[in-house]
């Protein structure tokens, strides 16, 4: 059986999630699973809910459920922590402190998970700046594996491959190894350039390159404000459908001379990325849960310009950060 811990439980996003993770769509329908729901005080009430609707639905993978506020306690022997819940950022909020302030709730699950977490827990960081509030979280967890923790770019990663498809007609899953580089923000590198659209490269099907530089990378890099912008919401289901896709990603062998998108830590990275950082990469699974990055993709310079640009922007959160780091 699997323990999985969801934080910011009360929210729309980890709304859209339970019901697809409790079905079996996370490690898939023979493993049963353990669903923890954690939000913050005051939010009980909520929860209670989210648990009555789960036990209605009578999933027979779904074995147990337990709520709570407290991280010690309910990350305990997770195997999966989803750390949803985050602080939104409040009107004239600068973005220095939306860091502080996220990254104060990042030291602490950090630490809960280094006490009370499996030792193989995996954990991936979707509250936003995710990038940063993942590398918060990771060096407040010094006695887990570094490599297991990632912050979500499978969002990005599925935005780009859909706008791809639609530009000429073709089923997303015809699109593959895309790869978005850096940071989960404005900055992001949806990379064209390496991708491929029914196993050819994306600059042959599509020869637009006004395009692809333009369009294509600036929709891509703004559909959280558009979208926004149209609901009046932050995206919500596709975020929690982008989540499972990602979990799915690590406990499911990638296909041959494919990869996904994860931003993970950079130490020892094979593209000479700055260390201490989270940084998107293409990567590949072997189905248990681990990964390698893919190491030999080429950059042009209209790329690596791009990437230097989120790289700036990560290595600027974490000077923000400084103090949260231990
Ligand atoms: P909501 O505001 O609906 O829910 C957030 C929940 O988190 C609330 O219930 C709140 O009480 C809870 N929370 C706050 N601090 C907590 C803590 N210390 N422990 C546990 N729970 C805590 O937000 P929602 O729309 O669900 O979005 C959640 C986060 O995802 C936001 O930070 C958002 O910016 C981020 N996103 C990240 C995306 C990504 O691709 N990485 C895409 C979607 C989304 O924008």
């Amino acid at each position: 059986m699997k323990r999985v811990v969801i934080t910011g439980a009360g929210g729309q996003i980890a709304y859209s999630l339970f019901f697809r993770a409790a079905y079996g769509d996370l490690f898939g329908k023979h493993e049963p699973l353990a669903l923890y729901l954690c939000d913050i005080p005051g939010t009980e009430a909520v929860l209670e809910g989210v648990a009555m609707e789960l036990e209605d639905c009578a999933f027979p993978l779904l074995k147990e459920i337990r709520i709570g506020t407290n991280p010690y306690e309910m990350f305990r022997e997770v195997d999966l922590a989803l750390l949803v819940g985050a602080k939104p950022r409040g009107p004239g909020m600068e973005r220095g402190d939306l860091l502080k302030d996220n990254g104060k709730i990042f030291v602490e699950q950090g630490r809960a998970l280094n006490e009370s977490a499996s030792k193989g827990v995996k954990v991936i960081v979707v509250g936003n700046p995710c990038n940063t509030n993942c590398l918060i979280a990771l060096k407040n967890a010094p006695n887990l594996p570094r490599k297991n923790f990632h912050a979500m770019m499978r969002l990005d990663q599925n935005r780009a491959a859909a706008q791809l498809a639609k530009k000429i007609g073709v089923e997303v899953e015809k699109v593959t190894c895309m790869t978005i580089w850096g940071n989960h923000s404005a900055t992001q590198v949806p990379d064209f350039t390496n991708a491929l659209i029914e196993g050819k490269p994306v600059e042959e099907v599509i020869t637009d390159k006004h395009w692809l530089q333009g369009e294509f990378l600036e929709t891509v890099q703004r559909r959280g404000a558009q979208i926004i912008e149209a609901r009046g919401k932050s995206s919500a289901a596709s975020a929690a459908s982008a989540l499972i896709d990602a979990v799915h990603s690590l406990f499911t062998p990638t296909p041959e001379g494919s990869w996904f998108s994860t931003a993970v830590y950079t130490e020892g990275n094979p593209y000479g990325i700055e260390d201490h950082l989270i940084f998107g990469f293409p990567c590949r699974s072997k189905g248990d849960g681990d990964y390698e990055i893919i190491a030999d993709l080429p950059w042009n310079f209209f790329i690596k310009e791009k990437i230097a640009i989120t790289q700036k922007e990560l290595i600027s959160e974490r000077e923000c950060v400084q103090e949260l780091l231990q």
